[in-house]
């Protein structure tokens, strides 16, 4: 057994029996309640799922076993001469909760390195997709189609017992993972650079590879890389990529087809398109307005006329926090570090600095700040990743490592099928005169 795996069954194991004697005493004690504004609206805020990886304060933001986004950059493991962190660390402290040191984080990276080969016939699937097909529908494929070599459904099938399953999970979890980069990589150089591939270097760490894979060896861009894959890989389990891994593992669904699953919700622009969305605004309000460094009032007055048409600021809001997100702070201070000339980042600055007085003053958004999706693509810009449409493909690769993680963890606490309660509208109107009555 490898020594994450062995250093994850212990911990699981640890858990899972103490999972267990707590439900024993405390299983009836109550954690929340029900508002209809809630069944009707989302069920935001309502406490009904578990997830180890990490927790998301309203105020604060995202903490990753304990460890804020700060706390992560000062922490983990870096690259040789690198500031930023290495995703792979961040993936060992989600699934077993301890920051790995640089050996560990080694070992990792060297092992994903032997577990990243794709079968061929993945990139055929990609290849029989029109080109212009979006680049996160690709990636859903491209996931879809290695479920043949999924060690789960394997296992399964030859009646694998309960007990074995987080196994199974976990070999799957690390081999998606290890392979995520080379996929997202082939639809880039697929639909951007005439299919011209590029082999990957196994001498660099995976956020570092992935990036030259793209065609990028810039050592910016290998610093952001890591950073960006770093702070996108988990927000706690409500959110819709999350939640709808959890939801499909629930069945006993594979990580393939619980991944993939995810990556169509990511996909929406509410949630990991608004990345995309923010540029192609920007892009939109340059060319409008004919500079490429608007005025705050000119920012305003654009995002007056994209309010008065209906649509959303994108990059702004979020259904849990109430602060500016510290995933985008910290890509703030990257580029405050690394490229504080660029325009369209200035850009985004000057519009986090007049977007929240509009939206507070429309007086119902809850959060009028910025969120992660409001930064990474004037970052990815400036490194000429101009490609605006696969930029959710990025996140989608990192998104993985928290999900994947989540489910090791599923099935190791063997978290059975969700199935929440539903009811009518004409339910709750009975109700309503019920209670009117008693
Ligand atoms: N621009 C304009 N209106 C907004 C808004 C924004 N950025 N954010 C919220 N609102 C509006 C809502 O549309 C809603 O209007 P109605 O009552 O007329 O329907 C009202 O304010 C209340 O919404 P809320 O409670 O503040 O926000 P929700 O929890 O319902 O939605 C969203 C959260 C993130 C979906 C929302 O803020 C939004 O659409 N933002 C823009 C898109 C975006 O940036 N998405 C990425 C979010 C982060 C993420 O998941 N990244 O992957």
């Amino acid at each position: 057994m490898d020594l994450l795996k062995q250093l994850f069954s212990e911990k699981a194991q640890a858990q899972a029996k103490e999972v267990k004697e707590l439900l024993q005493a405390h299983g009836s004690m109550k954690i929340d309640e029900v508002l209809l504004e809630q069944a009707y609206g989302g069920m935001r805020d309502i406490t009904s799922m578990i997830w180890e990886p990490s927790l998301l304060d309203a105020e604060e933001g995202i903490r990753f076993r304990g460890y804020s986004i700060p706390e992560l950059r000062e922490k983990l493991p870096r690259a040789k001469n690198g500031k930023e962190p290495l995703p792979e660390g961040l993936f060992w402290l989600m699934l077993v909760g301890e920051i790995p040191t640089p050996d560990q984080v080694k070992w990792l990276t060297e092992n994903w390195v032997r577990r990243a080969n794709v079968p061929e016939h993945v990139f055929r699937a990609i290849e029989s997709l029109p080109i212009e097909t979006h680049p996160m529908t690709q990636l859903s494929v491209g996931i879809m189609a290695m479920q043949n070599t999924s060690v789960f459904a394997q296992r399964y099938n030859m009646g694998m017992t309960r007990s074995e399953y987080w196994d199974a999970t976990y070999e799957d979890t690390m081999n998606l993972v290890a392979r995520l980069p080379r996929i997202a990589a082939y639809i880039f150089r697929r639909c951007y650079f005439k299919g011209d591939h590029l082999l990957p270097d196994i001498s660099l760490d995976w956020g570092a590879n992935f990036a030259h894979m793209l065609g990028y060896d810039d050592e910016g861009v290998k610093e952001y890389m890591r950073l960006f894959l770093t702070i996108h890989a988990d927000h706690e389990g409500g959110n819709a990529s999350a939640h709808t891994t959890h939801l499909v593992g629930s069945t006993l669904s594979d990580p393939y087809l619980s991944l993939s699953a995810a990556m169509n919700a990511l996909a929406g622009p509410l949630h990991g398109l608004a990345n995309q969305e923010v540029v192609r605004w920007i892009q939109k309000m340059v060319d409008t307005l004919g500079t490429t460094k608007p005025s705050r009032e000119q920012i305003g007055e654009y995002v007056k006329s994209t309010l008065a048409s209906g649509r959303v600021i994108p990059g702004y809001g979020h259904a849990v926090l109430r602060k500016p997100d510290p995933r985008y702070m910290a890509q703030k201070q990257f580029c405050e570090d690394n490229i504080p000339d660029d325009d369209m980042v200035k850009v985004v600055w000057k519009i986090f600095d007049v977007v929240p007085p509009i939206l507070t003053s429309l007086g119902k958004v809850k959060n009028p700040w910025p969120n992660v999706d409001a930064h990474s693509g004037a970052v990815l810009r400036h490194y000429g990743l101009n490609q605006y449409n696969f930029y959710t493909v990025l996140f989608g690769v990192s998104r993985a490592l928290g999900v994947l993680a989540a489910q090791c963890w599923s099935r190791a606490l063997n978290l059975p099928i969700e199935r929440p309660k539903s009811v009518t509208t004409e339910w709750v109107k009975e109700l309503i005169a019920q209670q009117q009555k008693d």
